[in-house]
This record gives C-alpha cells, sequence and structure tokens, in this order.
C-alpha cells in the first residue's frame, strides 16, 4: 500500500458519535492484501469478534462481507485513525499494512513512511485507547525475515538457521522499517512515556512474528522479493511460462497461508506469561528456488520455467537466511506448521489452484 488521497467510508461518516457507546472490535489494517484476505476470514469466524477493516482500497466484497465496517485510507493519516477509535473500542490490532521489499526500494522514503510512521501512528492511537478502556491493547505485528541481513553468501550457507538475535543488520528499506516496528512495539510496550507522571503501566501488549515467504493458492503477491515462488506456481497452473528472477540455487524459508494465519491466531492468543520473547521466528519449509521448479514440472509437465537472475533482487535475498530457528515459537505458545514442501503442493496448493485456474 501507498499513501494517498484517504478518506472516511460514506456509509462510516454519516454515522453520529455523539453520545453513542462505542462498540468493541478487531483493528486489521492492511486488510485488502494477501495476509488480510485469510486472516479475516479467520477472524469472523472466532466467536464473539466484530473486524474492523482499513486498506487504501476498496475491498473486495468477499473480504468486506466479512467485516463490521471497512475505512477507505492510509495507516499515515492520523486524523482518520483518530475518527475510527473514537467509533470502536479497540482492543486488538492486525496491523498488515506495509510496503514490501522490492517496491520499497524504488521508493524508500515512501516505504519509511507507511511501514515506520504508519506503525508509529497505530502504537501511539492503540496505547490512548487503553488509557482510554484501562486495558492494554495487543497489538500483532507481522515482521519479515528482512530484518535479517547477512554480509554474503558464505557467510549465510555457514549460518543455516537463524535465531532472533542473529544477524540484524537489514540491507533493505523494508528491513530497516521492520526491525524499526518491532524495536517500536518494544517500547511501547515497557517503556512508553517513562517519565510522565501519569504513565499508565504496559499500554501495549506487543507481539510479533518475523514471517518466512508466505505463498497461497487464492492470491498473488506483490511488491515482495520472495515473490518468486509463489508467481512460479501461479504461473505454471495457468500454463503460463515463468522467469525466475533469482538464481536456481537461491534458499530463503517459506510458508503457507494457512500456516502463516495460523501462526498469527496462536501468537495472539498465547497467555502473556508464557511468552519469553516480543518478536519470534516461524518456519516451514526452506526450499531453493530450483525445489519450486523440480515440483512445478512434476505437477505441471507441460510447465515452462527459466531462470534469469536480477542482480539487485538476488542481493536482497541473498542476503535473507536460508532458514529460522523457530525454537522459541514452538516452546513458548506450540508453533508447529502444519504442511512442509510435499505437502503444501499436495494437500494446499494443487487442490485450491486447481479449482481457481480449472
Ligand atoms: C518480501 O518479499 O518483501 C516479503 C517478506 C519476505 O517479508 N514477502
Amino acid at each position: 500500500m501507498s499513501p494517498g488521497k484517504s478518506g472516511i467510508h460514506p456509509a462510516v461518516s454519516d454515522r453520529p458519535l455523539s453520545g453513542l457507546r462505542r462498540s468493541r472490535a478487531v483493528l486489521v489494517t492492511g486488510a485488502g492484501g494477501e495476509m488480510g484476505h485469510a486472516l479475516i476470514e479467520a477472524l469472523a469466524a472466532r466467536e464473539g469478534t466484530s473486524v474492523v477493516a482499513m486498506d487504501i482500497r476498496e475491498l473486495e466484497p468477499g473480504v468486506r462481507e466479512h467485516c463490521e465496517n471497512a475505512f477507505v485510507g492510509d495507516v499515515c493519516d492520523a486524523q482518520l485513525l483518530e475518527r475510527l477509535l473514537a467509533m470502536y473500542e479497540v482492543d486488538e490490532v492486525f496491523h498488515l499494512a506495509a510496503l514490501l521489499s522490492t517496491r520499497g526500494e524504488f521508493a524508500p522514503e515512501t516505504a519509511h513512511q507507511v511501514n515506520v510512521v504508519g506503525t508509529l501512528n497505530l502504537l501511539k492511537l492503540a496505547a490512548e485507547q487503553a488509557r482510554s478502556h484501562g486495558r492494554p491493547v495487543k497489538f500483532v505485528f507481522p515482521s519479515s525475515i528482512a530484518a535479517y541481513g547477512i554480509p554474503d553468501l558464505d557467510t549465510k550457507r555457514k549460518a543455516g538457521a537463524v535465531k532472533e538475535d542473529q544477524f540484524l543488520e537489514p540491507h533493505t528499506m523494508y528491513g530497516v522499517n521492520k526491525l524499526a516496528g518491532e524495536h517500536l512495539g518494544r517500547y511501547y510496550e515497557g517503556h512508553y512515556r517513562k517519565l510522565a507522571k501519569d504513565r499508565m503501566e504496559r499500554p501495549i501488549d506487543f507481539r510479533s512474528i518475523r514471517f518466512p515467504g508466505i505463498i497461497s493458492a487464492d492470491t498473488l503477491p506483490s511488491g515482495g522479493t520472495s515473490d518468486y515462488g509463489p508467481e512460479m506456481i501461479h504461473a505454471a497452473a495457468q500454463g503460463k511460462p515463468y522467469a525466475c528472477f533469482v538464481r536456481r540455487d537461491t534458499r530463503i524459508p517459506f510458508m503457507t497461508m494457512p500456516d502463516a494465519v495460523d501462526a498469527v491466531l496462536r501468537l495472539a492468543a498465547a497467555p502473556k506469561e508464557r511468552l519469553t520473547r516480543c518478536v519470534y521466528n516461524v518456519a516451514g519449509f526452506a526450499p531453493t528456488a530450483g525445489d519450486f521448479e523440480r515440483l512445478v514440472l512434476e505437477r505441471f509437465p507441460k510447465a515452462k520455467v527459466s531462470f534469469q537472475p536480477d542482480a539487485g533482487r538476488q542481493s536482497i535475498v541473498d542476503s535473507w537466511p536460508e532458514d529460522v530457528n523457530d525454537s522459541a515459537a514452538r516452546g513458548d505458545w506450540g508453533w508447529s506448521p502444519r504442511h512442509d514442501l510435499e505437502t503444501a503442493f499436495d494437500q494446499y496448493l494443487m487442490p485450491r489452484i486447481a479449482a481457481r485456474y480449472g
């Protein structure tokens, strides 16, 4: 998403505010993105949850129907956020809005605005909400393996599965922004307005996951650098040739969208006293681009895949780890992915993609 003209949805602006008791809601930003689609469906199925969505564009009807309300606007628009929070008592925020790693390198300052200033706006308003209703607001923040920055390929190969505190020198603006978002969340949870006399202890309950590349059968990513995995699969299913923009031996971690949504919901539901950290790695599988090619050719024998590495995008994935160590997530909140690479193809991607493209 990018900043632009924003405004309140017409159906929303008509609603009188004064004298009304605010209704409780869960706020999802970036609701129209890939994870927004899948998460909103899952949240709407959760008992007693009213979802209020926000995105820079109008939501597709299939997503909109699961929401109590939908705001069209930008997370940098503090006035819009204030109006939203005047109408709803928000006790949980899933802040998904972000400009991803490839797009961010074309417009780094815009990426900073959306990814950092937008996050700061939401944290500040969430802290104000917490003060107004006297309970901490849960703030769930998807971070990324882009927060890591490994200096060279040799180090990447030797490092293997990295732990949360290693190699935190990201090479992309998006990675820098995600790391900043993690630190801002930690600050708002534990230290916000440290010297103020009327300070509330822990206004924010901040929880974050560093996601690998995510593969959805239902939507295609855009603007990311892990996009080659899902793009290759969706192109093959549609009978389109695909030129992969990284080398065949490129390895980074991936997971399926159902596993990613499961991780978000599990972490959000975990008892706070079980959490030993604010930010967790989660791993699914860690194939090379060549592994994707092999599986795609086995499942779609007529697929045409070529490799035409783009030096810039290659340098980005080369700075990301081959795999991540997710033992903290497994131990603290029972993380365990449903899909490995083979079952991702056979149980999730193939049946749904076949139904989608025919
Ligand atoms: C990207 O490629 O930028 C994202 C990510 C790995 O966070 N998919």
